[in-house]
């Protein structure tokens, strides 16, 4: 890159009290997680049957990874061509079987997840692991953990807990802790007669599931929330609330925010530092709702940056377990991967290079009109510049010509499948 265009930008963030390099040293060190799902859309390796539990991939791209090695070799050129650091995140409908082998959910082991371990210890980066609630026959009409059905019920308990199991031994292969998230989509269509019964089973259930022992600085446990899916419009008993409180009232329990879970004019920039004025930790789900929960890639737009702002002006980096979640299958997958983490980072990047103590000392002083002049003056600092430095960095492209690699592997792999 043209290192004079660097240093007269980094000049430029300097006078302002930003230090560039410390901003690229932070950033390095915090990982986010690249979720297998996009690489397939959410099918998984354990069943055949469509994706279900309020959540759908739309458009068919070709080229999909059908499997294990297929979907490994795609993140892995994802890993190549992203700055910083990661960590792998893994769905348990993403078991791998001997060949004839068969098992079900409820009596997945560690050993279904070696190969995942050995592809994370590879990069030398960490594992996040996730209960698969859907997509499976014994999802009895519509309910896994809050079914009335007990024998359904305690199925989805079992499953949790052989989980927890699979999270422990992530992290200690690992060295580094594992985020396991417990969703479900559990809900309904139409008007329930009765809402708080299926939230007692949730909530009856997830205790169950945490009975599990399990080590709290290696396993972190998150309930993610969900305002309504396709099919459950009505009703979902993993609210906002829900999840909220069951976190603050169990030990070992962090809610996670997916961005996608809202009401469409509620933002979770917001919803970050109310939540860690509570929680030592949260985890968060990063993903693009067009008009609803629809999992479009992640850009650099406007909430996207708010979120990574706020997490950086909390000085919650490190309190903050940050994950994508999306699945597009209308364009080539693994540029959906790269985009979305991309944009993640230069968000965080960008957060880091905001003057946020200055900024805070006007809003403090109430000088609001200052205080709007230089936030729109900041947007159009020489971003770019620094933005190539961190990736040049990394050992990654900082402009576009790495979809050249995307065009490559396309023709040299995806075509062939
Ligand atoms: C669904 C939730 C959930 C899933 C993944 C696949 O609305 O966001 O996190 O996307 O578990
Ligand atoms: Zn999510």
């Amino acid at each position: 890159m043209n290192n004079q265009a660097y240093e007269l930008a980094k000049a430029k963030y300097a006078a302002l009290g930003v230090d560039v390099e410390s901003a690229f040293k932070k950033l390095s060190e915090v990982p986010v997680a690249l979720h297998c799902w996009q690489g397939d859309d959410v099918c998984g390796f354990d069943h055949d049957g469509p994706l279900s539990g309020g959540i759908q991939t739309t458009g068919n791209y070709p080229g999909k990874a059908t499997t294990v090695d297929q979907l490994m070799a795609d993140m892995e050129k994802t890993i190549s061509l992203c700055p910083g650091k990661k960590k792998l995140n893994v769905h348990a409908c993403y078991a791998i079987f001997e060949d004839g082998e068969y098992v079900d959910r409820d009596k997945i082991a560690p050993k279904h997840f070696a190969k995942w371990v050995e592809l994370a210890k590879k990069y030398n980066i960490g594992l996040d692991f996730n209960p698969t609630f859907f997509s499976h026959p014994k999802v009895k009409n519509g309910l896994t953990l809050t079914s009335p059905d007990e024998e359904t019920r305690k199925f989805w308990v079992e499953h949790g807990k052989a989980c927890i199991r699979i999270s422990q031994y992530f992290a200690e292969e690992t060295g580094i802790p594992c985020v396991m998230n417990i969703w479900t989509g559990d809900g309904f269509k139409d008007i329930p007669a009765d809402r708080m019964g299926p939230r007692l089973r949730y909530k009856k259930s997830i205790e169950e599931i945490m009975s599990q022992p399990f080590d709290p600085d290696k396993v972190k446990i998150c309930v993610e929330s969900k305002v309504f899916g396709i099919g459950v419009e009505s009703y979902t008993a993993g609210s906002a609330e829900f999840a909220l409180t069951f976190a603050a009232t169990h030990e070992g329990c962090l809610p996670l925010m997916d961005n996608g879970h809202y009401h469409p004019t509620e933002v979770v920039s917001d919803k970050i530092p109310a939540l860690l004025c509570f929680y030592p930790e949260i985890a968060l789900h990063i993903t693009r709702g067009v008009r609803w929960d629809s999992d479009h890639v992640v850009l650099l737009d406007d909430e996207t940056k708010e979120m990574a702002k706020e997490i950086v002006r909390c000085d919650a980096l490190g309190r903050v377990h940050m994950a994508l979640d999306y699945f597009d299958a209308s364009i080539n997958r693994i540029s959906a991967w790269v985009v979305g983490f991309r944009s993640w980072q230069k968000a965080l990047l960008m957060a880091l290079c905001t003057p946020h103590e200055k900024l805070k000392k006007l809003q403090d002083e109430n000088k609001f009109t200052e205080l709007m002049v230089l936030q729109e003056e900041y947007k159009l600092l020489p971003f770019g510049e620094i933005w190539e430095k961190y990736c040049e960095l990394c050992g990654v492209k900082g402009d576009a010509s790495w979809f050249d690699e995307i065009v490559k592997y396309e023709e040299e792999v995806l075509s062939k499948r």
